[in-house]
């Protein structure tokens, strides 16, 4: 059976406050094209739908519309990562049913069914994104180091992978889908820093060698896993972070049979803007006007600052989504030294993030919660 593999949508994600609905609306549209086109028999998105716990309307239109469009090229398997709200997509369950689309929020004995048309049986164990926390008991976090949590983690994972996969039958073709990261995977720019920390990297290894195929999502780079079994990432649909190195992006076809393992081709989406850097001083800035297309620009300026600066630049290059004029002083003292002396914690914990050049609402809101946490009062 042929299968399309998807995931790392981050529908709603924008751009220095830039929408980008209409490029995740067309590379929604560009993934229901091809499943039509391929005629598969399976869709399966393997989280990061959204790319918050509590999106916009808009958003909502978008990846709701967006698996309703692929249920009509086949049935669609979906899973919530750590960027999704379990609790809201499990709500939405009963109404996706109806329309072919099977989104498993939490962890289940119970595998997903999807008989083909030609009467192939695909049996899909799902584990959406479980945090350390779910995972391994908060007396735990609290009593022993961090090392010996991640090894409680990636057991504790092993176990859950374990107990889903029991039910693999021969006959079928087992798919193990999950959103985790895997141990000598490559980060692909944008993940989410706090929950790509090695607390939570667990090793290929506890995926059985008797799946025909691992579905993963949570890097945002295509990539192939080495392991006991064929086990890919797609990567993001469209590149979300100025950070990613690779500007093509890709869904996975895969074929597969209850006798062989997988084969999978990738298959390059066209629909997302590029985001791409240029730096240099204007003299070198200025032969490249006009040469990025619509490519969304990071431009870092080596100019001593002054007024009207910017604006040449955004002239140039009307697609700037970023312009960041650094130039480096000759004797000077460096960089200035904010003065920290009246900040919040949230106020410090922005401007660091500002000085490494990160713009990460999650992260801030990420910090904020632990923040909180830590100070909340304890129970009486
Ligand atoms: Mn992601």
């Amino acid at each position: 059976m042929k299968i399309l593999h998807t995931a790392d949508w981050h529908v709603g994600k924008t751009l220095q406050g830039r929408s980008r609905a209409d490029e995740h609306e067309a590379v929604l549209a560009e993934l229901a094209d091809l499943a039509h086109r391929e005629k598969v028999a399976l869709v399966l998105v393997a989280g990061d739908l959204f790319d918050t716990t509590a999106p916009s309307p808009e958003a909502e239109r978008i990846v709701y519309r967006g698996l309703l469009a692929l249920s009509e090229a086949a049935p669609v398997v979906a899973i919530p990562g750590n960027h999704d709200s379990d609790r809201r997509l499990s709500a939405l369950t009963p109404l996706f049913d109806l329309a072919r689309v099977t989104i498993r929020a939490g962890v289940s004995r119970e595998l997903v069914e999807i008989e083909t048309r030609s009467g192939e049986l695909a049996r899909i164990a799902c584990i959406p994104w479980l945090s350390q926390r779910y995972v391994v008991k908060a007396a735990h976090l609290m009593d022993e180091d961090a090392a010996q949590n991640r090894g409680l983690y990636e057991e504790r994972m092993a176990l859950v992978v374990q107990s889903l996969t029991e039910a693999f039958r021969p006959g079928a073709v087992n798919i193990v889908m999950a959103h985790l990261a895997i141990v000598g995977a490559a980060l692909g720019g944008g993940e989410r820093t706090a929950q790509t920390i090695f607390d939570y990297w667990v090793n290929s290894t506890l995926f059985p060698a008797d799946a025909h195929y691992v579905a993963l999502g949570h890097l945002h780079k295509t990539q192939q896993v080495i392991g006991p079994c064929p086990i890919h990432y797609p990567g993001s649909p469209i590149q979300l972070d100025f950070g990613e190195t690779d500007m093509n992006r890709y869904a996975l076809l895969v074929e597969a049979s209850a006798g062989t393992p997988a084969a999978t081709e990738t298959v390059r989406l066209t629909s997302g803007r590029g985001l791409r850097t240029v730096a240099g001083k204007l003299s070198d800035l200025k032969p490249l006007s006009g040469t990025t297309g619509d490519d969304h620009l990071r431009v870092i300026v080596n100019e001593p600052a002054r007024v009207g600066l910017g604006e040449e630049v955004r002239e140039l290059f009307p697609h700037a989504v970023k312009v960041i004029i650094q130039h480096e002083a000759s004797g000077g003292d460096g960089k200035k030294q904010l003065d920290r002396t009246n900040l919040t914690p949230h106020e410090l914990f922005v401007a660091y993030l500002n000085e490494k050049d990160t713009e990460d609402e999650g992260l801030v809101t990420l910090f904020d919660e632990l923040y909180e946490e830590a100070h909340a009062s304890p129970p009486a």
